[in-house]
């Protein structure tokens, strides 16, 4: 059978926690009923999202710079580093040893934290530092280094339309994400189109749909259950038409192991590439960063089946150790666009080596 023959019966159930698909769509029936649409915007509780209400995606809410965001992320890291330093210490290889376990903790990979912890024995030795707080400048330097290949400048309106597929497990924060980076373009005065590509998913459709009306933002989509491919396609001709700037395709949350829901993405990947070869222009895979090293195992296998192009880390605001955008850079060098740190239109922020560097690991107080 040819895949434009599949009907959405045929897919296998999206799980993930262990959620079975009947228990996803009695949430989503749920959901559904709340109060206006407040239940489309997330799985949280019916108290958790009303009381989100007033800031959820609100232009005016108090946006969290980088380093606010990254609050509970560096107090963990910080803590476990300032562990290392207490009391009299050597600069010995006892120490080394229990910075480098730190840096492991923290979801930076053991690779990473080796050659990390390898370049810093090197830099105490040839500056001759003898310090605490030289010792941890020179980690900073040597992560944000290490971060830097992730930095690089967004091509974004070189090619109309600039064609981005968002991809990524369940719940990660692709829609949400999608809402955040269109608000931000159209504040640039660039038009962007959205496609509900995610038919998958009961509300998914709507979730969007919703995003765009508040946002005034065009969404093209077709009704739950229908072709992913036949959307993304409508869309883009739809983008042509209206000269958009950025057409961006949001895509159902699956695991690797889904194979046929990987092909739904190949075929979206095929159709869009059949209209025009460069096209997608990227595609974007969502991580959450408390997922720690999961995210990695994540990342090797979408880009082995879609060929992921770019990241966005989401959630760092939360549990997330951090540690987990040294390790993707490390072993993928591929450009992290933005790092999530809260639910309002502008917690997204471009990703910035230093920065994040910065804000992950400041001077040890004294
Ligand atoms: N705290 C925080 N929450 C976030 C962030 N990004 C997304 N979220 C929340 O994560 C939840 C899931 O977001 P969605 O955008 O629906 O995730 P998704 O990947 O589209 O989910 P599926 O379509 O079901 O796969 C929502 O409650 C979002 O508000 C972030 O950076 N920080
Ligand atoms: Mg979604």
């Amino acid at each position: 059978m040819s895949d434009d023959k599949k009907t959405p019966t045929q897919e296998p159930t999206l799980q993930s926690n262990n959620e079975s698909q009947n228990d996803i769509d009695s949430v989503a029936k749920k959901e559904k009923k709340r109060s206006g649409l407040a239940g489309f915007f997330s799985r949280k509780k019916v108290a958790e999202v009303n009381s989100n209400q007033d800031t959820l995606g609100a232009p005016e809410a108090e946006p969290a710079t980088v380093e606010q965001g990254l609050d509970r992320t560096r107090s963990g890291l910080m803590d476990k580093i300032g562990g290392v330093f207490k009391g009299s210490f050597d600069l010995d290889d006892d120490l080394f040893d229990s910075l480098e376990e730190a840096l492991i903790t923290s979801d930076i990979s053991v690779e990473a934290s080796l050659g990390l912890v390898d370049s810093l024995k090197h830099r105490v030795k040839s500056e001759r530092i003898q310090d605490a707080h030289g010792v941890v400048s020179a980690l900073r330097e040597e992560i944000t280094t290490m971060l830097e290949p992730a930095e690089q400048d967004w091509a974004v309106f070189n090619q109309r339309p600039y064609v981005l597929m968002m991809v990524g497990v369940n719940g990660v924060g692709k829609t949400t994400t999608i809402a955040k980076i269109a608000k931000q373009f159209q504040d640039q005065g660039r038009s962007v189109m959205l496609a509900a590509a995610d038919t998958f998913r009961a509300a998914a459709v709507e979730q969007l749909q919703e995003w765009g009306k508040r946002m005034d933002i065009p969404v093209v989509a077709q009704k739950h259950g229908a072709d992913a491919a036949a959307v993304a396609h409508d869309a883009l001709n739809s983008a042509i038409v209206k000269g958009s700037h950025v057409l961006m395709i949001d895509t159902a949350g699956r695991l690797h192991t889904q194979s046929d829901l990987m092909e739904q993405l190949q075929k979206i990947n095929r159709v869009l590439g059949n209209l025009d070869p460069s096209m997608p222009h990227e595609v974007m895979q969502i991580l959450d960063a408390s997922t720690g090293q999961n995210a990695l195992t994540q990342l090797q296998h979408f880009q082995k089946a879609v060929g992921v192009n770019s990241v966005c880390l989401t959630k760092l605001d939360g549990s997330a150790k951090g540690g987990v955008a040294v390790s993707v850079t490390e072993k993928f060098k591929l450009p992290i666009r933005y790092i999530g740190v809260g639910e309002g239109y502008y917690d997204l922020k471009p990703f910035l080596a230093k920065e994040f560097a910065n804000a992950l690991i400041p001077d040890l107080i004294e």
